[in-house]
C-alpha cells in the first residue's frame, strides 16, 4: 500500500489528479458522456467491493449545472430587456417608498423583488405563456412579497393605472388600490393564487400540476404543454408544506412543474443558513426526491475564472464558503473579497490578478444574469419525465446599495433617502432628474418607444398578459331532483348514518349524466373509514400510470382499482395535499374553464384545526366545492379519544367568510344543502364553498316535514322539525338540536312530555353560523338605517309567540348555540362539548359531556324552575330518576 503521507504532498496530488482527469477526458472524447458515467459507476462499485466507504453525497459541486459549452444563445434584446427591468425595479421601489411616505407604517417590500427581478423578467419576456384560443395559459405562482414588482410590470404593460400604483396597500382608497399580496378575493381579475402564507404556494402548485394531468387523463381538458411555475423564497423552504409534497411531483413525473427558488441566502431576520449552504442543502433534498435540479449560481462574469480553474481550486474554494460569509462579500467591497475569498491560496489570487477591485465587486451572480437564467429556464421547460427546480443565487435587496443590499435589515426596508434614491436611479439608468427624484414618481415611457414596443411584442408573442384570472366556465343548472328525491322520504326504522347517506349521494352524483364526470371525490386514506370503497371499483382511483401490479383483492367486487382515467383522488395521508387538490379542482372553473365539483371528505378533526390556513387560501382563491368533515362530533365518534373527537370545527369555520357550514342531522337536510350548494356555486357563480359535517352514528332518518319553510329553514340554518305533542299541559319548552345530537333532543322531547308534562317543540339547527351571519346583517342594517322599519333577524321571527325556555344541544362547543342568544326572546341554555375528548362509548361520552337526552331533560326542567314555573324538587327528582351524578367533574376541565 502506498504511503498515505504522499497523498498530502501537493505535487503528488497534482500529478495523480492530472493522470485521472486525462484518462477521463479521453473516455469523454472517445466514448461520450454515457460511457464516462458508466465507467465512473464501475469505479465506484469496485472501490466499494474492496471495502472503501465512499461518503454518500447527493450534491454536485457549487457551480452552475449548465456548463458554458451547453449554454443556449440568448434570443432577446438584452439592452431593451435591461431597460424594461430597470423600469419595473424603479416603479416597484417607488410604490413602496411613496406608500410609506404617505402613510407611515403601511409596509410593503422592496428587497424581495429587487433580488428576483431578473428571474421574473426572463419569464415574462421569454417563457410565461398567456391564454389564447389555441393555447392554455401557463400557471404562475408569484412569490407573495414580490408583488410590487408584478404590479410594476403590469403598470408598464398598461394594465394597472398610475392611480392604482399610488394606492398600493390602500385598497379602500377612492378609485381602488392594490392589495399587499396576491389575493384573488381582492383582485379577482388579476391574481389567481394566494401565495403569501409561506409554503402554501409550493404545495398548491404541485397539486395543481398534478390536477392538470388529471383533467387531461380524464378527457376534461385537451393535453397541452402548459407549465406550472412556482416562485418561492429560500427561507420559505423551511415551511414543512414547501418540501412536504415534492416526492409526489417526481413520482408523478410532473415535467409540467417548475420551481424557481430565489436563493438570496436571506430571510427576514438574517441568513437562511449562515453556517451552511442553502443551495447545496436544497440540491441534495430535491435530487434525493427525484427532481431535475438546475443550479444557476454564477453569472457570465465568472465564466472566465472557471475557464482558468483547471485544477478545480476555485470550485473547491467556492464550495467551502458558508452563506453567512457569502452575504458578507455582498456588502463589502472588492478588496475585501480579494483578501478573504481569493486570498486563501496564492494560486487563487493569481487567477484574479488581472481584475480590479471594482471588477471583482461587479462579478454578477447567476440569478441576476439573464443569460444564465434563460439557460436554466430553457433546460427546465424542455426537461422530460421529472419536475425541475431552479436554484438561482441572488442578492437580497439587489441595487439598494447602502440602503440595504445584502444587509440583514433589508427585508423590512421601506424608506430611502434622496441619496439612496439617486444611487438606485444611477445604477439602473432611470431617466429622472435630481429634482424629480425626491417625489419618487412612477415612470412609464411613451407607448411608441422601443422598450415599450418590445415589451408589448414579447407578451403578444407569448399569448397575452399574466397574471390574469379569467372565468370562462359557463353556469350549469343541472336538474338534481332525481338524484336527491329518494332521500326526502326517510328510512323508516332502518338505521343509517349521515356518512352512509352522503356516500350514496356521491355515488349517485357520479352517475349523473350531466354533472357526473365533473365530480372529483378527494380522500386522504380514509375511504374505508367512510364506507366509500365501493367507489374504488365504480369510478376508479386516479393513477396516471394505471395499475402496474395485480391488486391483492382483484377477485373481490370492491377491489383497489387504479386506472389512468380514475375519478377518485386518493391522496394518501395528507390533508394538506388533499386540500391543495380541492383548491385546484375548486378553482378549475377559473383556471381551466372547467366546472369540476370537488367533494373532499376527511376526519373532521384534521381539517380546520390542522390545515386551516390552506382552507383560508381556498376561500381567498374563490374555490368552490364541498368539504365533508367525516366522523364528526365530539361524542359521536366513540372510542377514538382526545386527538380525534371534533367539537371544534364548526367554531373555527365561522371565521372563514365565504364558507357555509352545516351540521345536518338527517338525509333530507344533507340533500337539500348539497343541492342548494351546487345551485349557488355552479349555477349562480357565487364564490362560496361548503363545510358539512357527517357522522358515523346510525339512526333512523326522519322524513322531510311538509311545507316550503322547511327547505328554506334548512338552508337558513334553523327550522321546526317536530312540533310539541298535543295536549293540555301549560308547561312548554323549545329544544334545539343539531347533527347526531338531534336524536337525543327528540328523545328528551318524549321524556319531557311523558314524565314531566312539558310539551316541547324541537328545532333542527343545521347552521348556527348562517344564523349568526344573518342576525348580524339585520342588526347592521338597522344601525345604518335609523327611522326605517327595522329588519327582524330570522331567529327572532321563528321564535315569535313561542313559549317556554329555550335549550340547545350540539356536539360542539357551547359557544356555537350561544351565537344566536341575543336574537331569542328568552336567554338560551346551551349544552355542548367543551373539553378534551375521551376514548369511550357514545353513551358514556354523552353523559360525560352532558349532552344526552337526560341532560337535555334536566336542563329544560332547571330552566322552568328558574322561571318559577315548577318547583326545584321536580328537578331534583329528575336528576335522581335519570341517574345523573351531580358531583361529576366539569367536562370542560376534565
Ligand atoms: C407562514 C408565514 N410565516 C411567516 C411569514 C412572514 N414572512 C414574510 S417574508 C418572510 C421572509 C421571507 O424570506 P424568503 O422566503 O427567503 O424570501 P425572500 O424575501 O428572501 O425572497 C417572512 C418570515 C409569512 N409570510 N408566512
Ligand atoms: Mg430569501
Amino acid at each position: 500500500m502506498r504511503n498515505p503521507a504522499l497523498a498530502q504532498d501537493p505535487e503528488v496530488d497534482a500529478i495523480e489528479r492530472r493522470e485521472w482527469l486525462e484518462s477521463l477526458d479521453y473516455v469523454l472524447q472517445s466514448g461520450g458522456v454515457a460511457r464516462a458515467a458508466q465507467l465512473l459507476r464501475q469505479l465506484d462499485a469496485h472501490a466499494r467491493r474492496t471495502g472503501a466507504r465512499i461518503p454518500f453525497t447527493a450534491n454536485t459541486p457549487y457551480a452552475n449545472t449548465i456548463p458554458v459549452s451547453q449554454q443556449p444563445a440568448f434570443p432577446g434584446n438584452q439592452k431593451l430587456e435591461r431597460r424594461i427591468k430597470s423600469l419595473a425595479r424603479w416603479n416597484a421601489l417607488s410604490m413602496v417608498v411613496r406608500a410609506n411616505k404617505l402613510s407611515d407604517g403601511i409596509g410593503g417590500h422592496i428587497s424581495t423583488y429587487a433580488s428576483a427581478a431578473t428571474l421574473y423578467e426572463v419569464g415574462f419576456n421569454h417563457f410565461f405563456r398567456g391564454r389564447t384560443d389555441t393555447q392554455q395559459a401557463d400557471i404562475v405562482y408569484f412569490q407573495g412579497h414580490a408583488a410590487p414588482g408584478i404590479y410594476a410590470r403590469a403598470f408598464l404593460e398598461g394594465r394597472i393605472s398610475r392611480h392604482q400604483l399610488e394606492n398600493f396597500r390602500r385598497e379602500l382608497a377612492d378609485g381602488g388600490g392594490l392589495s399587499s399580496y396576491p389575493h384573488p378575493w381582492l383582485m379577482p381579475e388579476f391574481w389567481q393564487f394566494p401565495t403569501v402564507s409561506m409554503g402554501l404556494g409550493p404545495i398548491m402548485s404541485i397539486y395543481q400540476a398534478r390536477f392538470n394531468r388529471y383533467l387531461e387523463d380524464r378527457g376534461l381538458k385537451p393535453a397541452s404543454d402548459q407549465k406550472v411555475w412556482a416562485f418561492l423564497g429560500d427561507g420559505e423552504t423551511d415551511e414543512p408544506e414547501t418540501l412536504g409534497a415534492i416526492t409526489l411531483a417526481s413520482r408523478e413525473k410532473l415535467d409540467n412543474l417548475i420551481f424557481v427558488i430565489n436563493c438570496n441566502l436571506q430571510r427576514l431576520d438574517g441568513p437562511v443558513r449562515g453556517n451552511g449552504q442553502i443551495i447545496q442543502e436544497l440540491e441534495a433534498i430535491f435530487r434525493g426526491a427525484g427532481w431535475n435540479v438546475v443550479k444557476v449560481i454564477w453569472g457570465s462574469d465568472w465564466d472566465q475564472l472557471e475557464a482558468r480553474d483547471t485544477d478545480g481550486l476555485l470550485a473547491q474554494r467556492l464550495g467551502e464558503i458558508v452563506d453567512g460569509q457569502y452575504q458578507k462579500y455582498a456588502v463589502e467591497d472588492g478588496a475585501y473579497m480579494r483578501q478573504h475569498l481569493f486570498g486563501s491560496d496564492p494560486r487563487l489570487l493569481d487567477m484574479v490578478r488581472h481584475l480590479s477591485d471594482d471588477d471583482l465587486k461587479r462579478l454578477r451572480l447567476g440569478g441576476h444574469d439573464p443569460i444564465k437564467v434563460y439557460a436554466g429556464y430553457k433546460a427546465a421547460v424542455e426537461h422530460k419525465g421529472q419536475p425541475t427546480v431552479i436554484l438561482a443565487r441572488t442578492i437580497k435587496g439587489y441595487g439598494l446599495g447602502e440602503a440595504g443590499e445584502g444587509k440583514n435589515i433589508t427585508h423590512q426596508q421601506k424608506k430611502l433617502n434622496e441619496d439612496e434614491l439617486r444611487a438606485f436611479r444611477n445604477r439602473f439608468d432611470v431617466d429622472l432628474s435630481d429634482e424629480e427624484l425626491a417625489r419618487s414618481p412612477f415612470f412609464r415611457p411613451q407607448d411608441d418607444t422601443p422598450e415599450m414596443r418590445y415589451l408589448q411584442e414579447r407578451r403578444q408573442a407569448l399569448g397575452g398578459y399574466l397574471p390574469a384570472r379569467i372565468v370562462t366556465a359557463p353556469a350549469i343548472k343541472p336538474n338534481l331532483e332525481p338524484v336527491f328525491e329518494e332521500f326526502y322520504g326517510g328510512t323508516g326504522d332502518r338505521k343509517v348514518s349521515t356518512t352512509m347517506v352522503f356516500v350514496k349521494m356521491l355515488a349517485k352524483l357520479l352517475r349523473d349524466k350531466d354533472i357526473g364526470k365533473l365530480v372529483v371525490p378527494i380522500v386522504p386514506d380514509e375511504a374505508r373509514t367512510f364506507g366509500m370503497e365501493s367507489l374504488f371499483r365504480a369510478v376508479g382511483i386516479y393513477a396516471h400510470s394505471g395499475q402496474l401490479y395485480e391488486p391483492v383483492d382483484m377477485d373481490t367486487l370492491l377491489y383497489y382499482k387504479e386506472v389512468k382515467d380514475g375519478q377518485i383522488l386518493e391522496e394518501g395521508i395528507t390533508e394538506a395535499g388533499s386540500m391543495s387538490s380541492f383548491i385546484a379542482a375548486g378553482t378549475a372553473y377559473a383556471t381551466h374553464g372547467v366546472n369540476t365539483i370537488p367533494f373532499f371528505i376527511y376526519y373532521s378533526m384534521f381539517g380546520f384545526q390542522r390545515i386551516g390556513d390552506l382552507i383560508w387560501a381556498a376561500g381567498d382563491s374563490r374555490a368552490r366545492g364541498f368539504l365533508l368533515g367525516g366522523t364528526a362530533g365530539r361524542t359521536t365518534l366513540a372510542g377514538e379519544g382526545l386527538q380525534h373527537q371534533d367539537g371544534n370545527s364548526h367554531v373555527y369555520s365561522l371565521a372563514y367568510p365565504n364558507c357555509l357550514s352545516y351540521d345536518p342531522a338527517f338525509a333530507y337536510e344533507l340533500a337539500v344543502i348539497i343541492q342548494d350548494g351546487i345551485r349557488r356555486m355552479y349555477g349562480e357563480g357565487e364564490s362560496v364553498f361548503y363545510y358539512l359535517t357527517v357522522m358515523n352514528e346510525a339512526y333512523e332518518m326522519a322524513a322531510m316535514p311538509d311545507g316550503p319553510a322547511v327547505r328554506e329553514g334548512i338552508v337558513k340554518g334553523l327550522y321546526k322539525c317536530a312540533a310539541a305533542p298535543s295536549g293540555k299541559g301549560k308547561l312548554r319548552a323549545q329544544l334545539l338540536g343539531s347533527g347526531a345530537i338531534l336524536p337525543e333532543v327528540l328523545k328528551a322531547q318524549t321524556i319531557l312530555s311523558e314524565k314531566y308534562g312539558v310539551r316541547a317543540d324541537v328545532w333542527s339547527a343545521t347552521s348556527y353560523g348562517e344564523l349568526y351571519r344573518e342576525g348580524h346583517a339585520a342588526e347592521r342594517w338597522n344601525m345604518l338605517h335609523p327611522g326605517e322599519k327595522p329588519r327582524v333577524p330570522y331567529v327572532t321571527q321563528l321564535f315569535e309567540g313561542s313559549e317556554g325556555p329555550i335549550i340547545a344541544a350540539s356536539d360542539y362547543l357551547k359557544v356555537l348555540p350561544d351565537l344566536i342568544d341575543r336574537w331569542l326572546p328568552r336567554p338560551l341554555v346551551s349544552l355542548g362539548t367543551d373539553g378534551f375528548g375521551r376514548s369511550e362509548s357514545r353513551a358514556a361520552l354523552r353523559d360525560h359531556f352532558e349532552v344526552d337526552a337526560r341532560f337535555v331533560t334536566v336542563a329544560t326542567l332547571a330552566a322552568l324552575a328558574r322561571e318559577g314555573q315548577i318547583d326545584a324538587k321536580v328537578v331534583q327528582k329528575a336528576i335522581k330518576d335519570l341517574d345523573i351524578n351531580v358531583e361529576k367533574r366539569n367536562p370542560f376541565v376534565a
